[in-house]
């Protein structure tokens, strides 16, 4: 499959990992846009948010939790950061395989434009 997450999955291509297990990985954003800038991508390739469907409730939930056990480890978790999950084109989706985004270590605005 043609997908450049299933190539870091398959460790074909490199990236900065800094969590995995059976379900889920992390790796360092290649273009930050916060001093802490993550992503939680699932194993299995989903391609939209659209496309998640019943069998696929544990590991979404459990991407939320590595990344509230990541925001938790960098030490940003009670001061606040941001999870972000881009579907489509008018979401700003650029990849598409499923990657919870976390941002955090400054302050965000709020609304996106
Ligand atoms: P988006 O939600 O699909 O727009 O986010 C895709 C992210 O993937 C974006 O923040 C890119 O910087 C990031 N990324 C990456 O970390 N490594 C890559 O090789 C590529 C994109 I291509």
């Amino acid at each position: 499959m043609d997908c450049l997450f299933c190539k870091i999955l398959q460790k074909e291509i490199p990236a900065g990992i800094i969590y995995e297990d059976d379900q889920v990985i992390a790796f360092n954003d290649i273009n930050p846009q916060a001093p802490f800038h993550a992503l939680v991508i699932p194993r299995r390739h989903i391609a939209t948010l659209n496309d998640i469907s019943t069998q696929d409730r544990e590991v979404v939930g459990h991407m939320v939790m590595v990344a509230a056990r990541l925001a938790e480890e960098q030490g940003f978790a009670t001061e606040g950061y941001r999870t972000v999950l881009n579907c489509n084109n008018h979401g700003g989706q650029t990849v598409y395989h499923i990657h919870l985004h976390i941002l955090g270590g400054k302050a965000m605005g709020w609304p996106p434009y």
